[in-house]
């Protein structure tokens, strides 16, 4: 192989790699703040895919990008391209690196799954092909499980300890949080794009589920699931506020006496059977707008 040919594939190579690590940082520009811990290690593996994947894809494309300009056939040249009758070597190679990938990454996405804890304290061990460091994560104890009941269309919130039921979910910061997910009809699913997470509730079994948000601020709560006619009204605010803030909403909440809170869904459908063109199509009547201490 020509001493040139080899340089242009050296240089190649290195350019195609940096190309490839930039994309990957510019990949966590793409997603909501990273409001839980568990947020940065998902960032993390998708930087790792979207690195990974662009170095494929420029990878190939510059080699065929590359056969079209230097390889074509000359003008008037209809003879065939060489017999090539395969290449034993080159086979196994692209067989093999493939395989290795694809262990690496389901190794590595096991890994960070593992490390989130979302459905409870874990102890992981390294796996060989990381950095050797033992990582044990034994997430803090949740201070208290909250009670969340999903039903179409509404989330209610309760915080058993306090006696607190509330439309919006508060959650201390840098806390371990533990919620206790039940739905009343059908499935739904509890989705916190700032916090990468997302877990479906399933009607009949309480579903654990933990994460440890960092950041304070107010983010957005919806319902990743198909829920019915009114499930993309099913949203409400999730307010991460510092452990004293969070200590004075739960006592304040306290002691407001318990009213209903407003109900896109419901009010949705009573203007809907106020029309005057009834489409006769049966539909799931929304239930009653939850009533509880902290509407919102
Ligand atoms: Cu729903």
């Amino acid at each position: 192989m020509k001493l040139r040919n080899i340089l242009f594939l050296v240089a190649y190579a290195i350019a195609l790699t940096a190309v490839s690590l930039w994309m990957g940082q510019v990949s966590y520009s793409w997603f909501p703040p990273q409001a839980s811990a568990e947020s940065l290690l998902i960032d993390k593996l998708f930087a790792f895919l979207v690195t990974l994947g662009t170095f494929i894809f420029l990878g190939i494309t510059g080699v065929m990008i590359y056969a079209v300009v230097f390889q074509r056939a000359a003008k008037y040249d209809y003879s065939d391209g060489p017999h090539i009758e395969g290449n034993i070597a080159l086979e196994i190679v692209w067989t093999a690196i493939p395989i290795l990938l694809v262990f690496w990454l389901a190794g590595y996405s096991y890994y960070i799954y593992d490390q989130m804890a979302i459905r409870g304290a874990t102890e992981v061990s390294p796996l060989p092909m990381m950095s050797g460091k033992t990582a044990t994560v034994t997430p803090d104890e949740p201070n208290e499980a909250i009670e969340v009941l999903a039903k179409q269309w509404s989330w209610v919130f309760r915080y058993p300890e306090n006696n607190v039921t509330s439309t919006e979910l508060h959650l201390p910061a840098n806390q371990r949080v533990r919620l206790a997910l039940k739905s009343e009809d059908v499935l739904h699913g509890l989705y916190i794009p700032a916090f990468r997470v997302k877990q479906d509730i399933v009607p009949n079994e309480t579903t654990n589920f933990e994460f440890t948000p960092i950041k304070e601020g107010t983010y957005r709560l919806r319902d990743s699931q198909f829920s019915g006619t009114y499930f993309a009204t099913m949203q409400t605010d999730v307010v991460v506020e510092s452990p004293e803030a969070y200590q004075k909403w739960l006592s304040e909440a306290a002691k407001r006496k318990p009213s209903p809170a407003n109900n896109v869904a419901a009010s949705e459908y009573a203007k809907q059977s106020e029309k005057a063109f009834k489409t006769g199509w049966p539909t799931i009547v929304p239930a009653e707008p939850p009533v509880v201490n902290y509407p919102t």
